[in-house]
């Protein structure tokens, strides 16, 4: 007999302060959840495990949802920073109706200490992949046997030993703990409004890692992923859950949010080999810009990838140095030649506030984008952000390195967190930037890039692709959807 029986897991709404408004789709699944549901069911038939998903789907303000809290034996909540205080509310909230409380995620993997240490109703943190950690937990092993747990013994917190799942042993994630139906109909967002060929998305990862930050030395400055290394699933697999997806749900398009879908050339190549003869889906997935070959790109469109989203970042050299991005804005352009050769469309992604960044570097990056929208047909828009040292990250670790920053966020964690990131976010061009580059302006300067970009920017900018085209190639012709 395990230690529990009924298990909820929950992702939490996100902070959307009015000014800072945060957006985001609201069609994504929550895999993380959902895989280690999967992986423990696999083992323990007899769990029951309900899945509630407050940022996409249910209403933390409702009481009729927010009743639902609480109603098992162990509570799992998957936290983000922009979740991590809605996040716990609920977890406290959890506690006081008696259930046993987890965090788990890039929240739990970046700020274990922290957590436990400033939130007494939590009663542990698992880093990393959870699915291994959730099953030994559950059967009964003792707190000190299970990797990736952190918890408390006592007064002392407790960190065991980290562990990888090898994917390949992990099974096709089970879409039945959710209403796949609800998830797509909220592509009725008309912040985020999908072209009208893609209306029925889902979202499945094949990869995990990324083979720039596994480099020694690697990994760009403002980058948070919790994985180490570099690693993949079975082809053979994905292209089962891809097939899965369109035959048990019509679905018609697949957004993979693997960090660099062509990082491993080996896989990738196998991965083109394995592809089916009588079946395709259009698909959409990131990729480094240094990834971008002629080869990659024809095997890319060959396989049905319709969109690229690549991290540019800047455009000034000197700023993608500090931002120790690898690549330079002539492979930036390179990439997108190549990519429109094989009718791909593409995303940038652009971070200003590299450490030293200047006003004429910024201009730099505004007179560039400028340029490449002039110039490459194929590029579909840019995703604009102020860099912002989320934990995890090493300008997070600057930061807390830094003497006055370090002194002032040394209880970073307790408390609002979300409203401390945000102090952080406006700090940091201040006090790392060059002369002359405050938060001011940076909001300044969003005005100006606003005329670039097909949506309205807000404070903070906390806007993500997922996948959502604005341009693409649809039968050989260039499209373009609504603006935001
Ligand atoms: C897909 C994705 C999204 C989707 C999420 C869709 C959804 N409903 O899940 C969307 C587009 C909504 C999104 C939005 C944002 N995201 Co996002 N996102 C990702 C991305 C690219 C992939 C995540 C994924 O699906 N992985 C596959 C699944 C299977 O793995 P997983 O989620 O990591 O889950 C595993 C473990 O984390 C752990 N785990 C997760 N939850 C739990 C819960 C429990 C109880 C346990 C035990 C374990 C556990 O076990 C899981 C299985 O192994 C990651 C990058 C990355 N590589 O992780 C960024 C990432 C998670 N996002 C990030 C950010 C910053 C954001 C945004 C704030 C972006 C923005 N500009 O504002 C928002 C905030 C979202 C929110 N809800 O608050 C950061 C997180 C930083 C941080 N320190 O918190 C990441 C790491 C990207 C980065 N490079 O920095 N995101
Ligand atoms: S931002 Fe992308 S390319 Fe850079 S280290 Fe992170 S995952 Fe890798």
């Amino acid at each position: 007999m395990g230690r529990y029986r009924k298990i909820q897991l929950i992702s939490p709404p996100s902070n959307r302060t009015i000014e800072g408004q945060q957006k985001w789709v609201r069609w994504a699944q929550p895999l993380g959840i959902m895989s280690i549901a999967t992986y423990v069911n696999k083992f323990l038939p007899e769990i029951d495990f309900e899945i509630l998903d407050f940022d996409c789907i249910l209403d933390l303000d409702n009481p009729e949802d927010q009743k639902k809290i609480g109603n098992a034996e162990l509570v799992g909540l998957s936290v983000t920073f922009a979740q991590v205080d809605r996040g716990m509310d609920i977890a406290r909230m959890a506690k006081e109706r008696g259930a046993d409380v987890i965090i788990g995620g890039n929240i739990a993997t970046a700020l274990n200490e922290r957590i436990l240490k400033y939130h007494p109703y939590v009663d542990y943190c698992i880093c990393y992949d959870g699915e291994e950690a959730m099953l030994e937990l559950v059967k009964g092993r003792v707190p000190a046997d299970i990797p990736n747990l952190v918890w408390r013994d006592n007064a002392a917190i407790v960190k065991n030993k980290t562990a990888q799942i090898d994917l390949q042993n992990l099974p096709i994630i089970d879409r039945s703990y959710i209403d796949v139906e609800a998830y797509i109909q909220k592509t009725s967002d008309p912040e985020y409004k999908p072209m009208p060929y893609f209306l029925r998305p889902a979202n499945m990862y094949s990869l995990k890692g990324c083979s720039w930050r596994a480099k020694e030395g690697g990994g760009c400055y403002f980058c948070s992923i919790h994985d180490r290394g570099l690693r993949a699933r079975d082809p053979g697999q994905v292209w089962a859950e891809r097939r899965m997806l369109v035959d048990r749900y019509n679905v018609n398009y697949i957004w993979d949010p693997s960090d660099n879908f062509a990082a491993d050339p080996d896989w990738f190549k196998a991965f083109y080999e394995r592809r089916p003869k009588d079946f395709t889906v259009p698909f959409s997935n990131y990729l480094r810009i240094d990834h971008v070959t002629p080869r990659t790109a024809r095997m890319l469109h060959e396989i049905g990838c319709v969109q690229v989203f690549c991290g540019m970042e800047s455009g000034s050299d000197a700023a993608l140095k500090a931002l120790n991005k690898n690549i330079n804005r002539e492979m930036v352009e390179h990439a997108l030649k190549i990519l429109n050769e094989h009718q791909i469309t593409v995303v940038l992604g652009i971070v200003v506030g590299a450490k030293g960044e200047t006003q004429e570097t910024v201009i730099e990056t505004l007179n560039y984008m400028k340029y490449l929208l002039e110039n490459y047909p194929n590029l579909d828009r840019f995703e604009w952000g102020t860099l912002a040292p989320l934990p995890g990250s090493k300008a997070f670790n600057a930061m807390m390195l830094h003497p006055e920053l370090g002194e002032k966020y040394k209880e970073f964690g307790k408390g609002n967190i979300m409203s401390m990131l945000e102090q952080m976010v406006e700090d940091w061009p201040e006090y790392m930037c060059g002369e002359g580059v405050d938060y001011d302006y940076f909001l300044y300067i969003q005005q100006l890039a606003q005329e670039h970009l097909p949506y309205k920017m807000t404070r903070y900018q906390k806007r993500a692709w997922c996948g959502t085209l604005h341009k693409a190639y649809i039968e050989g012709k260039l499209v373009y959807g609504e603006n935001w």
